[in-house]
This record gives structure tokens, sequence and C-alpha cells, in this order.
């Protein structure tokens, strides 16, 4: 059986893509190497001591995991080094990170989320790295400015996520398909065991947070129960899954088919919000879910075409088979 490795990959069926250069492949590579780093400390997290909150805040004032902090520190430290970015941006991190002038600089930007649900490392369960690629729209030789951060989704050069879990895998796309690859821990490597990822048009799998239920608007309420009635015309109810890593949720989605939904609600009375956020978790994974022949929308917009307003924006989120999501949204018009 031949294996085939991402840089092989990027050249043997990336070809067309703007994506694939030299620099792109060198910039993934680094990314690879970062995730190995992270993969490392999460295989080990019961053993070593890095469990638990390092008893801070970040800045969407929840509380940072000591892994969190390392995944975080492990990419910035590998991806400023990279050659290939002039600036990072980190769901852990107010502002973004301009490379500084020691390093030498390209033209992409990095946004990612370290380490997602995180919330779940203490009890052993998948969490992952997802990341967004960009190019700067100001010329080289200029500081970067949030003009340059702030694209909406259809700009991303590539994007895709890391999941750690039984087994560790990395799946993105360039805009040419979805591939997926699995980390061979004997050699270190990840190896092409995905090809063409293609979602289902229609799933069987619903997965929400049903906890939030009375904090949901009416909207969502009819959406939900749309999936899990008896009558709703799809055959059956749906079953629910819900790990509560958003990564897992969505790899299961995007491998069995269905939707998984974060909609906007009232915990806040006097604040409605969705929870995730638009440039480090809905618009890479709506990239993939779109070249994976699904869809993501915030219920009215689709995802990718949303123009960020602020680095940490925070989107509802629908995202999974194209009819399931279709389904769900008809209840917001
Ligand atoms: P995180 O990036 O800080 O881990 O937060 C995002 C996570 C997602 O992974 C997951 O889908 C969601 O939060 C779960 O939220 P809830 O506990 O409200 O269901
Ligand atoms: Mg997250």
């Amino acid at each position: 059986m031949r294996q085939i490795t991402v840089t092989e990959h990027l050249l043997l069926h990336q070809k067309k893509s703007p994506a694939a250069t030299g620099t792109f492949t060198h910039l993934l590579n680094d990314l690879i190497l970062a995730a190995k780093l992270i993969n490392r400390s999460v295989n080990k997290a019961g053993l070593l001591d890095i469990l638990g909150g390092t008893g801070e805040m970040n800045v969407q004032g929840e509380a940072v995991q000591k892994l969190d902090d390392y995944a975080n520190r492990a990419l910035i430290h590998r991806m400023e080094r990279s050659g290939a970015l002039c600036a990072l941006a980190s769901e852990e991190n107010a502002d973004f990170i301009p490379v500084p002038q020691k390093f030498t600089r390209g033209d992409y930007i990095l946004i990612f989320d370290p380490l997602d649900g995180s919330s779940n490392i203490d009890v052993n369960i998948n969490v992952g790295t997802i990341f967004s690629i960009l190019r700067r729209k100001s010329p080289s030789d200029q500081d970067v400015s949030y003009d340059d951060i702030l694209q909406p989704g259809v700009e991303q050069v590539a994007a895709g996520y890391f999941l750690y879990g039984p087994s560790t895998m990395l799946v993105y796309t360039t805009g040419l398909g979805v591939h997926g690859f699995t980390l061979d821990p004997t050699v270190g490597e990840f190896l092409l065991s995905h090809p063409n990822m293609r979602i289902k048009e229609r799933g069987k799998y619903y997965s929400i947070n049903e906890g939030n239920h009375h904090y949901w608007d009416e909207s969502t309420q009819k959406a939900v129960g749309y999936f899990k009635g008896k009558d709703n015309g799809l055959g059956a109810p749906y079953s629910l899954r819900y790990v509560g890593s958003l990564v897992a949720d969505f790899h299961r989605t995007l491998l069995y088919g269905g939707i998984f939904m974060y909609p906007m609600d009232y915990k806040q009375p006097d604040k409605p919000r969705g929870k995730l956020r638009l440039m480090c978790e809905a618009s890479p994974l709506a990239f993939v879910a779109e070249q994976a022949g699904g869809a993501a929308s915030d219920g009215r917009r689709r995802i990718l075409e949303i123009e960020p307003q602020a680095l940490h924006e925070r989107v509802p989120l629908f995202i999974g088979s194209k009819e399931d999501v279709a389904s769900a949204i008809g209840y917001y018009r």
C-alpha cells in the first residue's frame, strides 16, 4: 500500500491550488510539528502535572487550562519562526500578534483555536486545534492591521483541524476538497487515510447542548423539535450526539452526516449571543463543511460570507449536511 504524506499530497493533488507553493507547504509542515508537540502533551496529560486550570481567565472570560496555555505557546513559538507568516491570532490572546521583526516574515496570517474543547481535557475526551489561513491584503512592507485580519471566510487560503483522539488526525482543505490524514505514531507522520471526504446530504444525528433549551428562542426550539420529532417527515427522529468539543462533534458530523448547532441563547438575558467564535472556529469549519458538500449558516447568512467586525466575534452556528442545515435555518426566516 502506498503511504501518502501531507507534503506529497500537496504536491500531487493540490497543484492547481494557489496554496500549493513551497512557502505554504512549509507553513503546513510547521503547523503539523506544533500539533505533534501538542498531541504528545495531550497523550501524557494524566501523567504530567498539566491537567487542570492555570487559575487565569482568558480574553473571553473563560478559565484557562494548563494545556490550553501550553498549546497556545507551542503554536505561537513554532509558527512565528516559520518564515511564512506576518501575523498570528489566537482564541487565547486579546489582540493579533505581528511576527517580530527579528524573524523572517511572509504574507500569510494564521488564526487558531489552540485547544478546542479544553473543558474536556481532564476527563480524557477528544480535543483539537482548529486553524484558518489567510493571505494579507496590504503590501508586504507595511505593518499588518486589523484590515488584514478581519477577512470573511471566503478569503481563506486553507483551513482545517487536528483532532487529538483515539487516533490523531489532520483534516484540511485548500479549496480542492477535504482530505484527512491519520498520525502513524510509530513513524511520526500524518498519512492520507480519508481522501476526498464528502458529507451526506442528510444525516441521522443532531448535535446541540439541550441543557440550554430554556434559554433558546422559539425558532431554535422549533428547529430542534423538528429533528427529534416523531412526525418530522424524515422517517424517524434523529439521534442526539453531543461531546461538547466542537472539533469532535464536527468530525462525527462530517463522517456520519447530520447537523451540529450552537444557536444564539438568552443565558444572559441582556446579552443574547452565540458561543462559538467566527474567526477561529466557525469560519474554518464552514470552509471544510462546504468543501465536503455540506453547509454552514448562522441561521440567516452563509458563515463564509460574514464580514467579521472583531477578532473574537461570536456567531450562532448551524453546520453539517446540506439538507439538515437547510431544514434548521428554515425556522429562522
Ligand atoms: P473552547 O474553545 O474554549 O473549548 O470552547 C468552545 C467549546 C466547543 O468546543 C464546544 O462546542 C462548546 O464550547 C461547548 O459548549 P457548551 O459547554 O456550552 O455546550
Ligand atoms: Mg474552541
